[in-house]
């Protein structure tokens, strides 16, 4: 049968089979082999529930390790904190180059009463699946988990926990004051959790993002409207920075994109440049 690792805890592994979990173990070559079995995997396990084969997995993200990850849900709050665009844009760009699936969740949207973040919010419904997430209304997240294996990422505060509790997880959640200072990470056993029609990692916070891996190219394909125009752009190697005839300045210039990204994007190309001038 084939199934996916949803749990590992001291030598013991939970394989999800359809709606049933059996708990295995590894068949000894793997103990020898030192080859690693992670969350997420999906494996061939036998009527003894003996993991006999680890099948083939198209990524692998560590601390905490999950592997077969299908979509990254970003979780941004509109207030409490305030919508940090800097730290979404670096997100977005992360989990670009890392190829995976991006969906966005708007949260606490009832704290923008007047709407504010409209236009911004528009601008990312452009550009990927956008959510919402209100903790005292009914939300619609139809489709949001399908079939998929999904990591909450967000910054600590923006009511992660609290979403997973309206979906019948039971989390521990922050008070708001405590969430926004020096949180204390506790951490936990991986675990995917059933969740509506997906599967999602019960660890919510996923790791931290560090852009030591990235160059300027990296940087200028991760903003995907920048590199859909920058085939516009005069020079094929345009980083729409100072160059002449640059069909992102342009888009810039009429407003179609947004400015806050496009000043992100010339943030990051700083930072990237300082951790590449401190590796020489
Ligand atoms: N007004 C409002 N507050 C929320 C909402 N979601 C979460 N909160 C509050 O924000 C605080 C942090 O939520 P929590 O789920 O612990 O955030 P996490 O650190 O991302 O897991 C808690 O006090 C929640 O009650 C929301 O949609 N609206
Ligand atoms: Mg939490
Ligand atoms: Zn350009």
């Amino acid at each position: 049968m084939e199934g996916i690792v949803t749990k590992l805890v001291s030598g013991d592994y939970t394989v999800r089979v359809k709606d049933k979990e059996y708990i295995c173990k590894p068949r000894g070559v793997f103990r020898h082999t030192e080859q690693d079995i992670y969350v997420g995997d999906r494996v061939i396990i036998d009527e003894d529930n003996i993991i006999t084969k680890v099948l083939e997995r198209k990524n692998l993200l560590l601390r905490p390790s999950v592997a077969n990850i299908d979509q990254v849900i970003l979780v941004f709050s509109l207030k409490e904190p305030d919508l940090n665009l800097h730290l979404l844009d670096k997100m977005i760009a992360y989990y670009e180059y890392l190829d995976l699936e991006i969906t966005i969740v708007f949260s606490k949207i009832d704290l923008d009463e007047e709407q504010i973040y409209l236009d911004i919010v528009n601008y990312y419904k452009s550009l990927y699946k956008v959510y919402f997430f209100s903790k005292n209304e009914e939300n619609d997240f139809k489709g949001l988990f399908t079939d998929k294996i999904s990591v909450l990422s967000g910054q600590s505060g923006v009511g992660k926990s609290t979403l997973l509790n309206t979906l019948g997880f039971n989390l521990k959640t922050q008070e708001i004051s405590q969430a926004l200072g020096r949180g204390k990470h506790t951490t936990r056993h991986v675990e995917l959790y059933k969740v509506l029609d997906g599967l999602v990692m019960d660890t919510p916070g996923f790791g931290t993002i560090s852009l030591e891996e990235f160059n300027e190219t990296i940087l200028a394909h991760s903003f995907k409207e920048f590199f859909v125009l920058s085939r516009n752009c005069r020079f094929a190697t345009c980083l729409h920075i100072n160059e002449p005839n640059c069909a992102v300045k342009e888009a810039v210039e009429k407003g179609k994109i947004l400015k806050s990204r496009y000043e992100n994007y010339l943030l990051l190309h700083e930072e990237i440049k300082e951790i590449q001038k401190k590796k020489y």
